[in-house]
């Protein structure tokens, strides 16, 4: 109920001495996931200071969020992990008198990410993407054959496949709730399943392929891609691409493709949120209007190769961007992506422990 107060009327009974003493942010996000200059912007727009802190994985910031007393005023929770936190109290309303630019955003993205948080109540979607495969073309021609057509999921599930790759490194994401339904979703079963017996399956393919995994890790594949010191990485869309241009300007001679495969892919929103006891919620709500500026957006989505949901940013976005389907899915492809799946806590403990059977091949 304290979250419904506007912040507006908090400040005002506050007085402004206990807000001016307080110029500070403290902000909790992703790696390689903001253009350089944007914090540096927002600080020349309202005189708040920021202190920024990454993270590469959605269990991390849970870890944090739930325990509480994060120190946080601004995480980026991706919006399955969002739902349970916000089912935890971990956060407050938005108020959305502070961020007049939610008319930027595109409703049919923000009415999908609704799906997650009833009326966009807590969070707005920050950037998007998806989870697919990212490769270095030469090597897999070499291994597999000028002629093999990376389209499928078969590069990292059939064991016969990635028994050829294993010298030249492949990784997966440290992500058990994308991993093993996308190991589900190509035994053929619908990879937002709760079963266990869907999940022991999923888990059986990724056993099947353990022997030539070289890591997994949600965020060194970014630099191995780009160095061709990997060969095939499961990744996040806009990673892959960073990998693809920091190659190319490296001009080390290696190319990189992203592919979403035929089997389809997820499709995932991560989501500016506030924690419930943020210690600056009204610098939050400055920050997440300062995000939703259309050009704000459009530099970070030119500089990390993300997609976004603001509509007012697509005309200020490169055009290489926009139109590169691996970042914006066509149709076709968008019709084969799933969403997120919210796992409850006993699904998600069966699930970890899953995982940590096959990241130590048991
Ligand atoms: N380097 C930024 C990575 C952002 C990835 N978001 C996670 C999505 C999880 N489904």
């Amino acid at each position: 109920m304290r979250n419904r107060i506007s912040l507006a009327v908090v400040a005002m009974l506050m007085g402004t001495t206990a807000i001016a003493q307080d110029n500070v942010l403290h902000i909790y996000n992703w790696s390689d996931y903001i253009a350089e200059d944007t914090i540096e912007k927002f600080t020349e727009a309202t005189g708040i200071e920021v202190t920024y802190d990454v993270y590469d994985s959605n269990e991390v910031l849970e870890a944090k969020i739930l325990a509480g007393r994060s120190g946080y005023d601004i995480v980026v929770p991706t919006s399955d992990f969002l739902q349970r936190q916000i089912a935890a109290g971990a956060y407050m309303e938005l108020d959305k008198s502070l961020l007049p630019n939610l008319v930027n955003m595109d409703a049919d993205l923000m009415a999908a990410a609704a799906h997650y948080d009833a009326d966009n109540a807590h969070a707005v979607i920050y950037m998007w993407g998806t989870t697919g495969i990212g490769y270095n073309t030469a090597m897999i021609a070499e291994r597999l054959g000028e002629d093999y057509e990376v389209d499928s999921w078969a590069l990292v599930f059939d064991p016969e496949i990635v028994a050829k790759l294993a010298d030249c490194g492949v990784s997966m994401l440290d992500a058990p709730s994308e991993m093993i339904p996308a190991a589900m979703n190509y035994a053929g079963l619908d990879p937002s399943s709760t079963d266990k017996a869907d999940f022991e399956a999923g888990a059986a393919v990724l056993q099947a392929v353990r022997p030539y995994i070289r890591y997994f890790h949600s965020s060194q594949y970014i630099n191995d891609l780009a160095n061709g010191d990997t060969c095939v990485a499961v990744g996040w869309s806009g990673d892959v691409f960073q990998a693809l241009y920091r190659a190319e300007e490296a001009e080390n001679g290696v190319e990189i493709g992203y592919v979403i495969p035929n089997e389809g892919a997820l499709q995932w929103f991560d989501m500016l949120a506030i924690p419930a006891d943020a210690p600056h919620p009204e610098n939050a709500h400055a920050f997440i209007n300062f995000v939703m500026d259309a050009q704000i957006t459009a530099d970070i989505t030119n500089y990390v190769w993300y997609a976004n949901a603001n509509a007012a940013s697509m005309p200020l976005v490169d055009p290489d961007i926009t139109s590169d389907p691996g970042i914006f899915p066509t149709e076709a492809a968008s019709a084969g992506l799933w969403g997120a799946t919210v796992y409850d806590a006993r699904t998600d403990r069966t699930v970890t422990r899953m995982w940590t059977r096959i990241k130590t091949g048991q």
